[in-house]
């Protein structure tokens, strides 16, 4: 039928790339750019699926490749929520971008699939995909790709919102589903409003013009271009976008936040006219952020202040204004709000301790922000980082309608009380934050409103824990997937007595902990080591990737 034919057409001018085998991984597919538009193409034809099965709530679709080189990239699909795509559907999404030309077997896959999902696709449903790619040179054309996709598929419509940070393609997804309003200014507009109003609730609000000045290094890439919008719109001059791509410079090219937390080094463009000031790095889709600070204009050495410390600083501050709002709240207490964090293996020993210790609930996931969401979105609010800069805060719906019903109640009761402004701070924060996923623009924004809250520096944001050291390795092996882990990625259950082993060497090292998975991202096993010293993070490091070799 005509569907079929459709499909068929459009597929015969994308032919897969013989020898290549896509896998969606943690953070979509990547490859080199060259290699893409199949790929594209057939992301562009699931997006649309997807819209179809969820009776045509918005989907996304974001070209990027995030922190790799600027000759690569990449396609993420976001779901209704403006999270990342279902794990139900990635084994499906692995087949239909692997699936060859020939016999119209992607055809039939397809087919198949769409019925088994009871998925019609005959033009009586509406699908709408929403996209957006990130400033690489190959994305225009490998969008056009993923348009045909989603046109090939009966009722379905592409809206192409052009060049985005990843996580403002996932915030208008979000705000499309729920029936807001969802442009870019809206974006802009609904962070600097509850930027603004943080700035304002914070107890020496009169000096907000003294603002020390921040440095920001945008990777050469969108998000630098986006974040001097968002200045314009704030109207503040304390911030200064560096390696905006404009000089010159190439994306994530000895910059950017990735670069900045593996290698430990001053990115270009920063220097000895940078000691002492606080700085901060954003990667190649806008989506992690780190800060750092430069000790000295003699090394390339920075003082690294990680996701780790972000969520720290934000849990406190949480912590805090809900403990205020529950002040004397002791007559019915019919709504205690759970509060709790999400962590991976890598976040530093020292800051689960300092978690812990703050009476904070803390749990574990293994690496990918899609665990971490998922997790945090149990609680009423839940704060996720990966120790790469990569999370957010989650407000359950039931807590945000509890917390206007207070807010409510207590402007008309205790109006400019300790307790209201504590219940418009975190309503604040609910706005400021992108719930959606991890956006180092928000982030940036909503560090910065609680660093003048507090009337803290970075050293002393940085001062709230003292990091253990810690060396991540790389082991290139032959087959990475012989590796199995559990617990989090914390233990090893295959192959036999390599648990075993690490506990061994782990122990003769003061704080030692160590572990080892495969990356979801490179053909590689990782080895994360953390002790007492830094010759010792690096010589636990080194002797438990020679048991992997
Ligand atoms: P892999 O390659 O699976 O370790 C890396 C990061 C993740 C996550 C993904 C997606 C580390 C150790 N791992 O995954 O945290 O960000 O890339 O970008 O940083
Ligand atoms: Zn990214």
């Amino acid at each position: 039928d005509e569907q079929r034919s459709l499909l068929l057409r459009s597929a015969a001018r994308f032919p897969l790339p013989e020898g290549m085998r896509f896998s969606y991984g943690t953070a979509g597919f990547r490859a080199d750019a060259l290699v893409l538009h199949s790929t594209m193409f057939r992301a562009g034809i699931i997006a649309s699926l997807r819209s179809l099965k969820n009776d045509g709530a918005v989907i996304g679709l974001m070209v990027t490749a995030s922190h790799n080189q600027i000759t690569d990239n990449g396609v993420k699909i976001a779901d209704p929520s403006g999270g990342m795509l279902s794990q139900l559907w990635e084994p499906f999404t692995d087949a239909v971008a692997n699936a060859p030309d020939a016999d119209h077997l992607l055809r039939q896959l397809i087919c198949d699939f769409a019925e088994k999902e009871g998925i019609s696709f005959d033009g009586s449903c509406r699908a709408e995909v929403l996209m957006g790619r990130d400033t690489r040179p190959s994305g225009e054309s490998l969008l056009e790709a993923a348009k045909e996709g989603v046109n090939a598929i009966a009722g379905s419509a592409a809206t192409d919102m052009g060049v985005l940070t990843a996580p403002q393609l996932h915030w208008m997804v979000r705000a499309r589903n729920r029936g807001e309003k969802a442009s870019e200014v809206h974006y802009f507009e609904q962070l600097a409003g509850s930027f603004r109003c943080l700035i304002d609730l914070a107890p020496n609000h009169g000096q907000k013009s003294t603002i020390s000045k921040l440095v920001v290094d945008g990777a050469n890439g969108v998000g630098a271009e986006k974040l001097e919008l968002l200045i314009k719109m704030l109207d503040v001059s304390f911030i200064e976008v560096r390696n905006n791509g404009k000089g010159g410079g190439i994306l994530n090219e000895g910059v950017g936040a990735d670069y900045v937390q593996k290698e430990r080094v001053v990115p270009d463009g920063f220097g000895g006219d940078d000691v002492g000031i606080r700085c901060a790095s954003l990667d190649g889709d806008a989506d992690r952020l780190v800060y750092f600070m430069i000790p000295s204009a003699s090394g390339k050495d920075i003082i690294l202040v990680d996701g780790d410390k972000m969520l720290s600083l934000f849990a406190l501050f949480i912590k805090d204004q809900l403990s205020v709002l529950l002040q004397g709240d002791v007559k019915d207490n019919s709504f205690q709000p759970r509060l709790g964090v999400v962590q991976t293996a890598y976040a530093n020993g020292a800051s689960t301790d300092y978690l812990k210790r703050s009476g904070l609930e803390v749990i574990f996931t293994p690496t990918g922000v899609k665990y971490l969401h998922e997790k945090a979105a149990e609680y009423d609010i839940g704060i996720y980082f990966e120790a790469n800069g990569h999370g957010t805060v989650l407000f359950s719906k039931c807590f945000l309608s509890w917390l206007e019903a207070r807010s409510n109640e207590l402007s008309s009761n205790s109006a400019g009380s300790d307790q209201q402004r504590a219940a418009l701070r975190l309503m604040a924060v609910s706005k400021l934050i992108n719930q959606a996923i991890g956006d180092a623009l928000s982030g940036l924004l909503l560090v910065e409103a609680i660093l003048f809250h507090m009337g803290w520096s970075i050293s002393q944001w940085n001062e709230l824990y003292h990091d253990l050291p810690s060396r991540q390795l790389k082991v290139k092996v032959k087959d990475r997937t012989a590796v199995v882990t559990t617990n989090a990625e914390t233990t090893v259950v295959k192959p036999p007595g390599i648990q075993e082993a690490i506990n061994v060497v782990s122990a003769k090292y003061p704080r030692g902990r160590s572990f080892i998975r495969p990356s979801g991202t490179e053909d590689v096993i990782r080895v994360y080591a953390e002790a007492s010293t830094k010759d010792y993070a690096d010589g636990l490091a080194k002797s438990i990737a020679e048991l992997v070799e």
